[in-house]
């Protein structure tokens, strides 16, 4: 039932900058479920809605989402997210309350237009007189990008002594890999709230930066160094900028061809192909922008079999692999011709964007964790079968290996084992070991060097730690206090699109 709010409430509410026609029942409910929410969910979704380190809460971006399901997540929490369960919290009338409010249109929306780029926009350097060659003496490309999400900061390690040679401050939560120049020198951050920034790693040097909408899903970077493409969950679009000093190209709204407006899943570049593919998250379509030549950036529309969430690409770029709601499972796009398999066997909550792929018996196969079971699945890229499911210890999130390291490392994530990291063996496909780096700790995210003689692990708490081990032997070199490290790129590894690494 939508009730007129008392000239008394919409005072209050704007007060609290909060300018809205929520519907709970009645006018006190209302206030009650807008004080609720101020307490328990701005600090991840944002005082206006639109978004922080959890996603925008608004109508817009709820339209696939049904009302008992927002209550579940509000009531049980979600898994492969920050969301807490607030069954013991909220009663079941304020849970409803809060998800009518959710649903309610604000009456001003928060709006970002091509003009609020611009106006972002600034310069903080000039790359033009700063140094062409490495101002450190670390190895360029063996340096790590650390991402501290406790404290929203940035750490430069040298990966040969694993000293940190810099740190410094990041926009708010940034997510998803930071992309880098082709050459290793730059690196471009997206954070959650919208801003793209570069910073020149040979001169330890911030760039420039521009905030690209309100709420930002992750970037891609072209192989050729040209160009930046963000996608967006707020306003839905792709957002393509100047990779020299990111400035506005244009903005490109991303609408299904059927008309329905989209927020983009996920943007990544894929090198033999010289174009961006995009999925879109509210349409079954994927998107092919080629930047070869002279481009014009106007999308290829592949029509999918079903949602694309995230995905990963074949290790030759020619197919997508992506989750399926509809089949419960998985499709495969061919990029080539534009047509869907679907059926792919790959029961629960695939987290197939940090899936990864090697060769067993001259054959790609391809290993994705599942945010809802505690297993990996294992396929054959050829023939799509699945060749092996291996039960882990609870729900994981993040995968990785090299392609001199005999394990595929493997965290679980979810669930009372958190502390628990396994390692794969490639080729039996059996767990051949099981570490718990810090007990009772979350062991999450690993990174290898780019020779893969030793790799970084993040313990994800506030009193945690990246901690170095030794590749083969396991053995541990050397731990960093860290509050809440997340994830960690070599350059190295992350340019030449390595194996066993994220995309
Ligand atoms: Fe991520 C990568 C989506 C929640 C930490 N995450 C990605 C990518 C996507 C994605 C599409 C690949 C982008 C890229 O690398 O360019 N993540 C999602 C979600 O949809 C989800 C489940 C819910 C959401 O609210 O977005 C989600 N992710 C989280 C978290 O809760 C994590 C653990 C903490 C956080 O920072 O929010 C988290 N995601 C990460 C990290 C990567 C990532 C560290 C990069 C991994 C890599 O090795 O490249």
């Amino acid at each position: 039932m939508r009730i007129t709010l008392s000239l008394k409430s919409l005072a209050a509410l704007s007060l609290l900058g909060l300018a809205t026609s929520a519907a709970a029942s009645t006018d006190s409910d209302f206030s009650a479920t807008e004080h609720l929410y101020q307490q328990h969910c701005t600090v991840c979704h944002g005082a206006q809605r639109i978004g922080g380190t959890g996603p925008a809460l608004l109508p817009e971006s709820l339209g696939r989402i049904k009302k008992p399901e927002a209550s579940k997540a509000i009531s049980e929490g979600r898994p492969a997210s920050q969301m807490a369960a607030f069954q013991d919290i909220l009663s079941v009338e304020q849970i409803e309350n809060m998800v009518a409010y959710l649903y309610t249109p604000i009456d001003n929306p928060p709006t970002w237009q091509d003009s609020d780029t611009r106006a972002s926009h600034r310069l903080l350097a000039d790359q033009g007189a700063l140094p062409e060659t490495p101002q450190h003496n670390a190895d360029p490309l063996n340096l790590f990008v650390v991402v501290e999400a406790g404290t929203h900061h940035v750490t430069i390690l040298d990966g040969d002594k694993f000293e940190p040679l810099t740190r410094f401050q990041s926009h708010f939560a940034l997510h998803g890999g930071p992309k880098f120049s082709p050459d290793g020198r730059f690196v471009y951050f997206a954070s959650r709230d919208g801003w793209v920034t570069k910073y020149d790693l040979h001169n330890f040097t911030m760039i420039a930066e521009t905030r690209v909408g309100l709420n930002t899903r992750n970037l891609a970077v072209s192989n050729d160094g040209r160009w930046v493409l963000a996608g967006n969950y707020l306003p839905g679009n792709l957002v393509l900028l100047n990779a020299d000093d990111l400035t506005l190209i244009k903005s490109i709204a991303t609408v299904g061809q059927d008309g329905t407006p989209s927020r983009v899943s996920a943007v990544y570049t894929a090198p033999p192909r010289d174009s961006f593919v995009v999925a879109l998250k509210d349409s079954h379509e994927v998107w092919e922008l080629s930047y070869a030549g002279t481009p014009d950036f106007i999308p290829r529309r592949i029509i999918g079999q079903d949602y694309l969430d995230d995905f990963s690409f074949t290790p030759d770029y020619r197919y997508l692999l992506a989750t399926s709601r509809k089949a419960h499972g998985g499709q495969v796009i061919d990029l080539d011709t534009g047509e869907s398999i679907t059926d792919i066997p790959l029961p629960g909550m695939p987290h197939l964007g940090s899936g990864i792929y090697w060769q067993r018996d001259g054959q790609w196969i391809f290993a994705t964790p599942n945010i809802s079971q505690g297993l990996i699945s294992v396929l054959d890229l050829k023939t799509w079968q699945l060749i092996k499911e291996i039960p882990t210890e609870g729900p994981g999130f993040f995968m990785r290996s090299h392609e001199n390291s005999k394990y595929a490392w493997t965290d679980v994530f979810f669930g009372p084992n958190q502390e628990a990291v396994h390692l794969i063996d490639k080729q039996t496909l059996e767990i051949a070991h099981t570490l718990r780096p810090m007990p009772g700790k979350n062991a999450a995210h690993v990174e290898f060097t780019n020779d893969g003689s030793h790799l970084i692990l993040s313990v994800w708490d506030t009193e945690g730690a990246l901690i170095v081990y030794d590749a083969n032997t396991l053995e541990e070199v050397k731990r960093i206090p860290m509050n809440k490290p997340s994830g960690k790129y070599n350059v190295g590894n992350k340019i030449e699109f390595a194996e066993g690494t994220s995309h």
